[in-house]
């Protein structure tokens, strides 16, 4: 029986519906065998939690003291301190854009360290990236000439940690760096350029305490605030610190989706966010050494695939075959054959314990943030870089010496695998197009509809992967190219849209295009904190359009947001004037609350940076809302339907 949440006037699925939408047969027949076990995974849980608080899912539950909890219901219309409804709930999304700001500055932290541990020439880590150090050296007027490429990285470095904790009022040079001056201008109005990622996550927490904001919009402001913080900060700062340490990944094809373990081999997975010590951990895997290991423990060699935005990064950089995503990692533990789980920080459940437990796979924690009662725990500190190849070696071992005591009657690999490519950047789009030019003229033309950013979490709120494939295939068909990215990534990987074969499934416009440049209708951007590749993409676009950003045929979407990091995400497109179409409408009340009027009504944002938010959770439905939006804005340039 599915789930009906009055509150939200939306269905939410029950396991069976989870079972009968998922577009994956790998991940059907996992959730058939664990069902058949009576091994319990989160999609079981959900349904225990029906059900779920009304107040919770509508903004109108309050922890932000300790004087509560406190709801607001018809009976009591203000919580115990006198905070209305719309402070609520625009205060728990606050909240939520801070953790999410939080999550992703500390992995922009730790992958900054690493490239100036680099740049000192610290063992263990080395500067790849050199075109990136470059580029932002110029974009920061960072003097280049005659000096070591490591000098230079050192001030690049220091520029975007300034940017990610700076407590002084200065200007915040990555956002000068990367973003549209007509966007500047409108945030500047606004009166919502940020500080930096710290400071605006420590007003965030500040203004929500008990008795420090009760103006909502305010509060709104800070929202604003924070999200350009948590853009420009941590999700460029990240996204451009990988690709210093690591390089600008080019795009390759490689095989994806469960089916990618095998039976004979020692099956490692690695699961998490941080790229530091896995590029350490995956040459360790392929070491003499390490397969000699294997081979001695009766294996014929060792799998290795990814998971979550790791998994994007391992299949982005090395061609690792990437395997499933947030939602699916109970359900590959299922297998059977996963040796060892390799995880680091963020997104990593604490279900993973339990199948763990059950199917004998040695969990493995590498993050000092991240503990797991009875995992091992490895734990690479990117503050004494000289440990990295020790710790990557201990992992390595371990891992492989868990091969021994697989238990081979429970083994069942499901035989589906996926052809993709993957590893585009902002770069590599431009490059394979003939420049952003090209795309224009595409899109003027008409040959090309729109371009939407597909993109995000898992959520049990909707049927699991239904939302991201249903309306990235329904996007391609009308023409509209997917960038995609994350959780939704893995989705549309497995799916097989983003194989160039899937060009025959796209509208004639897209399916020639693609069929001319050899890409797939969908293009695998990496992890979530890529999301700025599309976003340097479409501000590029708009540049060379001389269109601003808000009038442009583009979207973001997000059909399952589930981790708060989503938030800031969603928020960020829609500073820039790119709408944004969740898939669950939650958590802020449905029906004449202040807070909705401003997200998706005329006079709120809309007005304010030109982009809204639109909610539906039948993705057939979201699919012809976005393409209307994006009709919409072509019919106002004036560029054929
Ligand atoms: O940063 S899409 S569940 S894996 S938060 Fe997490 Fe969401 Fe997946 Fe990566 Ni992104």
């Amino acid at each position: 029986m599915k789930h009906f949440l009055r509150v939200l006037n939306v269905h939410v699925p029950d396991k069976a519906e989870h079972l009968a939408l998922t577009p994956n047969p790998a991940s059907r027949q996992m959730l058939e065998r664990l069902d058949g076990l009576g091994v319990e995974t989160l999609f079981d849980r959900f349904d225990q939690q029906h059900p779920q608080c009304g107040f919770g899912l509508t903004g109108r539950c309050c922890r932000m003291c300790l004087w509560g909890p406190c709801r607001i219901g018809p009976k009591s219309p203000r919580g115990i301190c006198g905070k209305d409804e719309n402070a609520m709930v625009v205060g728990n999304l606050l909240r939520a854009l801070a953790a999410g700001l939080a999550a992703y500055a500390r992995h922009g932290h730790e992958v900054l360290l690493a490239v100036e541990a680099a740049a000192e020439g610290k063992p263990g880590l080395s500067l790849i990236g050199e075109d990136r150090i470059l580029d932002l050296a110029s974009r920061f007027a960072i003097p280049i000439a005659n000096r070591p490429v490591a000098e230079v990285a050192q001030e690049v470095v220091a520029v975007l940690l300034e940017d990610l904790g700076r407590m002084a009022v200065r200007p915040h040079r990555t956002l000068e760096a990367f973003a549209p001056p007509e966007r500047v201008e409108t945030w500047r109005a606004l009166g919502v350029l940020p500080r930096s990622a710290t400071y605006e996550m420590m007003e965030a927490l500040h203004m929500t305490t008990l008795g420090g904001c009760s103006d909502w919009t305010a509060l709104a402001s800070q929202q604003l605030r924070a999200a350009l913080a948590y853009c420009y900060g941590p999700l460029f700062g990240s996204s451009l610190a990988t690709e210093m340490l690591f390089g600008v990944p080019k795009p390759r094809t490689t095989t994806v989706n469960y089916g990618v373990l095998r039976p004979d081999h020692v099956n490692v997975l690695i699961h998490g966010h941080s790229p530091v010590m896995v590029a350490s951990l995956l040459a360790k895997l392929r070491s003499p050494e390490i397969e000699a290991l294997a081979r001695g423990a009766g294996a014929k060699g060792i799998v290795i695939g990814g998971l979550c935005c790791t998994g994007e990064e391992l299949l982005a950089r090395h061609g690792v075959p990437s395997v499933t995503n947030a939602g699916g990692q109970e359900l590959v533990l299922g297998t059977g054959a996963v040796d060892a789980m390799v995880v680091d920080m963020q997104c990593v459940i604490p279900g993973t314990k339990i199948l763990a437990d059950c199917f004998g796979t040695q969990l493995i924690t590498t993050c000092h943030s991240n503990r797991i009662p009875g995992a091992l725990h490895v734990p690479f500190d990117v503050e004494r870089p000289e440990t990295i190849e020790a710790d990557a070696l201990t992992v390595a071992r371990a891992a492989v010496e868990a091969f021994a005591r697989r238990d081979r009657s429970k083994m069942s690999i499901p035989q589906v695998w996926t052809s993709a490519m993957a590893g585009w950047s902002t770069e590599g789009v431009l490059e394979r197009f003939g420049g952003a030019g090209r795309i224009v003229e595409l899109l003027r033309s008409g040959r090309l509809k729109g371009i939407a950013a597909v993109v995000g979490c898992n959520t049990p709120k909707v049927p699991y992967e239904h939302g991201h494939v249903t309306i990235a295939r329904k996007l391609a068909e009308a023409d509209v190219l997917v960038l995609t990215t994350g959780c939704a990534a893995h989705a549309l990987l497995n799916a097989g849209l983003c194989a160039p074969a899937a060009a025959c499934s796209a509208g004639p416009g897209l399916s020639a295009i693609c069929g001319e440049l050899a890409i797939p209708p969908a293009l695998a951007m990496g992890g979530c904190m890529d999301n700025t590749r599309s976003l340097r993409l479409f501000t590029e676009l708009s540049r060379v359009a001389g269109v601003p950003l808000k009038d442009l045929p583009l979207l973001f979407v997000c059909p399952e947001p589930g981790n708060e990091k989503a938030v800031g995400q969603g928020l960020a497109f829609l500073l820039h004037g790119v709408s944004t179409l969740i898939g669950f409408p939650g958590p802020i009340p449905q029906e004449g609350n202040d807070v909705l009027d401003f997200l998706s009504g005329a006079e709120g944002l809309a007005k304010l940076v030109g982009a809204k938010v639109y909610t539906e959770s039948e993705p057939a439905l979201a699919a012809e809302l976005g393409k209307a939006h994006l009709d919409g804005k072509r019919a106002a340039l004036g560029w054929p339907g």
